[in-house]
């Protein structure tokens, strides 16, 4: 039986991994993070089943910034591979705490590094590179070779780990892996990224009609697509024969408006009525043509694809006036 070790375990994507490693027959462990509520919704359905917890999937405490204790899980559990998806994921707030999103993004991740390279058998490592190392691209849409130009605290911190996992590679012969990962969404998004936030507002606008849907910039594009599509990516690329990088994303590009009007549109309203310009969400600086080109992870992983824009609006709407009906 294979070990796992996810880093971020808790998260939309770490869910979604951890059932699909399960399903594979792996053992899996987490590290999850003390805090005073034991809010961990999105893995609770297998917290509380009894057949799993404990017996195939294990949480271990630390945090990101305790070196020492991920060093003692690491070497305890030997894993055959580790996935860091975690730390600060919130672009515009990087901007608000960017020591923090630099310790988290970026320098965990060397410290990850330096841990895997003393251990004998060092296991395969998947790192959750993201789309913001492009910041403003050269190019679009976008592939393995494109320069990086980050513009937020948050993709110059990715861009520092994304570095790293290549040098580390090059020098050591480790097996480690950068998934540069575009936006990925799914109804265990969490609330303050754009896609949640607009699919709970025209949820419980169908309940109160005077609710207004406050936003920052909305003359954006991004490259969406569904997070079950990306974990399976994931675990395919430390399955490949080599490591190296690869650019995950749908290759399409689709406005912020048409997102509004896809979740509006489920519930036979129209954005404009309810949408309000709000500074507080407006970035000090924007990304933006963010669309990837992901024929090197088709090729060489085998990847496909199941969901589509519609499918994905589909999925959180439902969601998320199924949870209206529930509170309610
Ligand atoms: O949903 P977002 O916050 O996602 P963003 O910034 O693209 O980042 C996400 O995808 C990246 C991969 O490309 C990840 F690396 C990252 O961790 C994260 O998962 O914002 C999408 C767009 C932005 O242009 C933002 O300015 O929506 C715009 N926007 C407009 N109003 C808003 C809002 N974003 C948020 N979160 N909230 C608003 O009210």
């Amino acid at each position: 039986m294979k070990n796992a070790l996810i880093i971020g375990i808790t998260g939309q994507d770490g869910s979604y991994l951890t059932e699909l490693l399960l399903k594979k027959n792996y053992c899996v462990h987490g590290i999850v993070r003390r805090t005073s509520s034991m809010a961990r919704s999105r893995l609770n359905h297998l917290y509380s089943n009894r057949e799993i917890y404990n017996k195939f999937l294990f949480f271990h405490y630390s945090d990101l910034m305790d070196h020492t204790s991920l060093r003692r899980i690491l070497l305890k559990i030997h894993p055959h591979e580790v996935y860091f998806l975690a730390g600060q994921s919130h672009v515009g707030l990087s901007f608000s705490i960017p020591e923090v999103t630099a310790n988290e993004v970026g320098f965990s991740v060397l410290s990850l590094l330096e841990i895997i390279r003393d251990m004998s058998n060092p296991p395969k490592f998947f790192h959750a590179s993201s789309s913001e190392i492009f910041g403003t691209p050269v190019q679009s849409p976008q592939n393995e070779e494109t320069p990086y130009r980050p513009i937020s605290p948050y993709g110059v911190s990715k861009t520092f780990a994304t570095n790293m996992v290549q040098t580390y590679r090059d020098s050591y012969n480790l097996f480690l892996v950068n998934g540069i990962m575009y936006n990925h969404e799914s109804s265990r998004r969490g609330e303050n990224f754009v896609t949640k936030k607009i699919c709970n507002y025209a949820a419980m606008i169908t309940k109160n009609n005077s609710l207004k849907l406050p936003l920052g910039n909305i003359d954006v594009s991004r490259d969406w697509g569904h997070a079950i599509d990306y974990v399976y990516a994931m675990w395919l690329s430390l399955q490949n024969e080599k490591p190296g990088d690869y650019v995950l994303a749908s290759g399409v590009s689709n406005t912020l408006q048409t997102f509004l009007e896809l979740a509006f549109g489920f519930v036979g309203l129209s954005w404009e009525d309810f949408y309000l310009f709000d500074q507080r969400f407006v970035r000090p600086n924007e990304s933006n043509n963010l669309v990837g080109n992901p024929e090197k992870a088709i090729k060489n992983l085998g990847w496909k694809r199941k969901f589509e824009l519609s499918d994905i609006v589909e999925e959180m709407m439902e969601f998320e006036l199924q949870n209206i009906n529930l509170e309610k």
